[in-house]
């Protein structure tokens, strides 16, 4: 039992403010997306330049057009750029093709498409039985100043006037830039952005604000039926403003707090629902971009916000990539450390978030590389390794939920290895082993006692299976450097089912899987008989 140096049992089943959207939430995988680069409408051959920073011609048609590429790699939630209006101006950083320089809160981006597209794309979703969740952001206008470059001393150095709903100098905070990202006052008071595009910071101190902003979350979540939101520069406004706002929204949010303390960020869970799981973002790339990454920090992060975050892991956002980030394809090309640290999002007690592109290999590295268009790859989904794995996970985390009804709300433990390359991770019925030993390197682990001795297991990203050991005591190795993640065959066949068949199969039958083609023929052999006897009877 030395073994389980990391047993994590903290769970408490506290109270929470908005617990059943909260609750819905835990069992989706979220799929990350730009709507300006995700899909063009009527998949027309847009060209896309990332690095000029300019409108690509996504929109909320193109994303409602390409639902079934999202739906068919198992996600059934998306996580679109903020819908509303956006400034118009020539900036040095191009356009605001990512949504984020709000203009006008009462009206919607133009350039994403008319309200009814947002309310059709909301259908849409909704017709899959998925989640909308939409990126909104509070802390902010964006305003080119009057003389860009130009060192600026107050506010007068702008023209507020074309801001919408405010425009005058009490609704924002008096001038000055964060420059000190530690110091928390000047953190909340003062302005992102920089001479050349200020992100003029809302007086979220005063109450009128304070009202406004409420009443407009409050609307624009009924009336485009939204699901959940993600907050943007959560942690640039005081905590207390956000019990008030999220209770206006009325559904899950999520913030994002970019940093990676747990105890910076874990104050943040308790003033809304969940946050982005910054720390173990950090933990976890380090983990996994070279072979020299270390698990200890990740075990400890991990284990720090299990105990720590108001309701543990459980909710929180797991993501290996996002728009503001270097691609982890940009940091390495070793397809077995990339399959590793892409399997962690789906094994741990998060809500796992793929973010658009990654399934297909994209490349690009900081902002604006890392924001390509979707369409440039063709979507292409056959023999796509990453796609593959994707579905592949999405499938068994699905599986999972619905064998094991506790499978959600049960913390996951860590079994630490003697090989400190490798790290295995029980959820039950999910085992993950993963390894950064990368793809040349050979890992093994050692997991006792997890699943019963002699029961039939199946990796599903190979469909291999595996046959517990009389003694309970698993001992499993790769020589390419993959993770594994095992499942009862029971319900493993499923997962493997949703795979390409023949391909499984043919993977089986090369291992020597015996019982398997034996099992296959007998099962052909009754359909046969049925098919016979119905013939001739
Ligand atoms: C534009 C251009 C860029 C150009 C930049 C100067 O201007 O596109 O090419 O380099 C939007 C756009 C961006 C745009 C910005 C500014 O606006 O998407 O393209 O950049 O105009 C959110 C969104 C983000 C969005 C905004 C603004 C906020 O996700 O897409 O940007 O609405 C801070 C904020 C965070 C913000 C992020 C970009 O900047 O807190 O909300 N993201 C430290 C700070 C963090 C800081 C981070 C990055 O640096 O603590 O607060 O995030 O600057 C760890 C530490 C962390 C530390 C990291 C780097 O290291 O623990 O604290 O983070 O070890
Ligand atoms: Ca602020």
């Amino acid at each position: 039992m030395l073994r389980y140096l990391h047993a994590l049992t903290l769970f408490s089943s506290i109270s929470v403010s908005f617990a059943a959207s909260a609750d819905q939430w835990q069992s989706r995988s979220i799929y990350q997306l730009l709507t300006d680069r995700f899909a063009v409408r009527n998949n027309a051959g847009a060209p896309c330049n990332t690095s000029d920073q300019k409108m690509c011609g996504g929109s909320w048609i193109g994303i409602t057009e390409h639902l079934d590429y999202i739906q068919n790699m198992g996600f059934d939630a998306i996580w679109i750029s903020p819908v509303v209006e956006n400034i118009d101006d020539k900036t040095p950083y191009g356009e605001p093709y990512h949504g984020y320089w709000t203009k006008n809160i009462s009206s919607l981006n133009p350039h994403f498409g008319k309200p009814d597209d947002l309310k059709t794309l909301s259908s849409a979703v909704h017709n899959r039985s998925m989640y909308l969740m939409v990126d909104v952001v509070v802390n902010h206008f964006a305003s080119v100043p009057s003389h860009p470059g130009a060192n600026i001393s107050s506010l007068n150095d702008f023209d507020l006037t074309n801001l919408s709903p405010f425009s005058s100098s009490s609704d924002f905070h008096p001038f000055c830039w964060i420059e000190d990202y530690s110091n928390q006052t000047r953190a909340e008071q003062c302005w992102l952005g920089d001479k050349n595009l200020a992100l003029v910071d809302i007086n979220t101190e005063d109450p009128k604000v304070v009202t406004t902003m409420n009443t407009w979350i409050s609307s624009l979540v009924k009336d485009y039926n939204i699901d959940g939101i993600r907050i943007d520069a959560a942690k640039h406004i005081r905590k207390d403003f956000w019990p008030d706002f999220v209770k206006a929204a009325g559904v899950f949010s999520i913030g994002e707090i970019y940093d990676k303390n747990v105890s910076f960020v874990k104050d943040y869970t308790e003033v809304m629902d969940s946050v982005l799981d910054f720390p173990s973002f950090f933990a976890l790339s380090a983990a996994f971009s070279s072979t020299n990454g270390s698990f200890s920090d990740l075990l400890e992060v991990s284990t720090a916000s299990q105990q720590s975050y108001k309701r543990g892991v459980s909710g929180t956002g797991s993501f290996l990539e996002n728009h503001d980030l270097p691609r982890f394809q940009s940091q390495t090309g070793d397809l077995a450390l990339i399959k590793n640290a892409m399997t962690w999002p789906f094994v741990t007690d998060a809500i796992p978030i793929l973010y658009y592109g990654q399934e297909q290999g994209y490349q690009g590295a900081k902002d604006p590389d890392n924001r390509e268009a979707l369409w440039l790859s063709g979507y292409v989904t056959e023999n796509k390794t990453l796609v593959s794995l994707v579905k592949s996970l999405n499938a068994a985390r699905k599986s999972a939920i619905s064998l094991n009804s506790s499978f959600l709300t049960t913390p996951m433990t860590f079994i630490s290895q003697e090989n400190n390359q490798a790290i295995a991770i029980s959820k039950p019925p999910l085992l993950a082993l993963l390894t950064n030993v990368g793809q040349s390197g050979t890992a093994s682990w050692n997991v006792p006692g997890v699943f019963d001795a002699n029961q039939a297991l199946v990796d599903v990203l190979t469909c291999n299976q595996y046959v517990v050991p009389s003694d309970a005591n698993m001992t499993v190795s790769s020589s390419d450097g993959s993770p594994k993640v095992f499942m009862p065959a029971t319900v493993a066949d499923q997962v493997c089912e949703h795979e390409e068949k023949n391909i499984a199969r043919k993977r089986r039958y090369g291992n020597k899987a015996l019982l398997t083609i034996k099992a296959e023929w007998e099962t052909f052999g009754i359909t046969l008989l049925f098919m016979l006897s119905g013939w001739f009877f």
